[in-house]
């Protein structure tokens, strides 16, 4: 499409962009780069067709933003869905699930009667993170900045990787229910409850501040006291400090203190109130208020933090045709976008 067509104030078309804009990568600031995968989820499969939830239910927005004038005229464009990924995720997806049946049924991981499966699965992820970073890196070289809209959260490692060739060093700031600190959680080396163990592996990584966690386990809250380069502010924390009377303004600047000036926004859809993503794969109850995750990122920017690429994942689109989580996540996605052009 012509991009002088683009109607700010009229019906957006669907044309397999986020948002319906006219975009080519060629032409674009930013990039979307889809990934429908889902391996390893451990509770409820679904956030493989996240992307496609995000996408149809992107073109309902309006397009005016209140940081950002003109901000339907943002050139960003998207990769379209790659239906291999999708054909691999289905296939992997299917060996993981036996694996995670042989766990759940009593097996050990450790056990040889499971090796080769865990051992296909791991490959699989290793390959998606191959994939995911050689995209990330022809982008990168382009000057074009980079959004991972998953799938679950284990997608975005390869971008990260691909970061830290572009920035000496970065924080990440991730909104989760979940540490992601688990190390190869069920026998998956790439597990989306392991995101966060394997980037910090990547040495240019040098803060991780957590921001709405809620469901952790013991040896996670040890790594995270023992562990200086973690920051977490537990859902707990956050809620107390709230009902005791301190702002959430206040909250929001001393989360962003902890990060260094270049950040990489993680964004787990669980880390919302599930009333915000009913039917992501592992939602737990508490979690932020959407306005007071947009606030936060908000005051990010404001505090002139440089956002230098960002993932969206574990949104799942509900049965029937429900597309709830997607409008969320599309507004979250549509927030992430803007703050990142300013
Ligand atoms: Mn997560």
């Amino acid at each position: 499409m012509n991009p002088g067509n683009f109607d700010p104030n009229g019906i957006t078309v669907p044309n397999g962009s986020f948002f319906g804009f006219p975009y080519s990568v060629a032409e674009a600031n930013i990039v979307l780069l889809p990934v429908p995968w889902d391996v390893t989820t451990s509770y409820r499969p679904g956030a493989a067709q996240g992307s496609q939830a995000i996408l149809d239910a992107s073109v309902q927005l309006d397009w005016y933003d209140c940081d950002l004038p003109q901000a339907w005229q943002i050139k960003c464009a998207t990769i379209p869905i790659d239906f291999d990924i999708h054909q691999q995720n289905r296939e992997a997806r299917a060996i993981a699930e036996e694996v995670i049946d042989y766990l759940e049924s009593g097996g050990k991981v450790e056990d040889r009667a499971i090796s080769q499966q865990l051992g296909a699965v791991n490959q699989a992820s290793i390959d998606l993170n191959s994939w995911v970073y050689d995209q990330a890196s022809k982008l990168l070289s382009q000057e074009k900045l980079v959004g991972v809209v998953g799938g679950d959260h284990s997608v975005p490692l390869g971008l990260m990787t691909a970061l830290a060739e572009k920035h000496s060093e970065y924080g990440i700031l991730q909104i989760d229910a979940h540490a992601d600190l688990r190390q190869a959680y069920e026998g998956f080396s790439h597990s989306h409850a392991s995101i966060m163990d394997n980037a910090l592996k990547i040495p240019q990584i040098n803060r991780l501040v957590q921001v709405g966690v809620r469901d952790v386990c013991e040896a996670e809250m040890t790594r995270v006291k023992s562990d200086p380069q973690i920051v977490m502010f537990a859902d707990w924390q956050l809620k107390a400090n709230s009902y005791e009377g301190i702002t959430w303004a206040a909250q929001c600047q001393k989360i962003i203190a902890h990060l260094p000036d270049k950040v990489y926004i993680s964004f787990d859809i669980d880390g919302l109130n599930p009333a915000y993503c009913p039917n992501t794969g592992t939602p737990v109850p508490g979690g932020l208020d959407f306005d007071q995750a947009i606030y936060l990122m908000r005051s990010l920017v404001k505090a002139k933090k440089t956002i230098i690429g960002f993932d969206l994942c574990e949104v799942a689109p509900g049965k029937n045709g429900d597309e709830w989580d997607g409008n969320v996540g599309a507004r979250i996605l549509y927030k992430l976008v803007c703050l990142s052009q300013i």
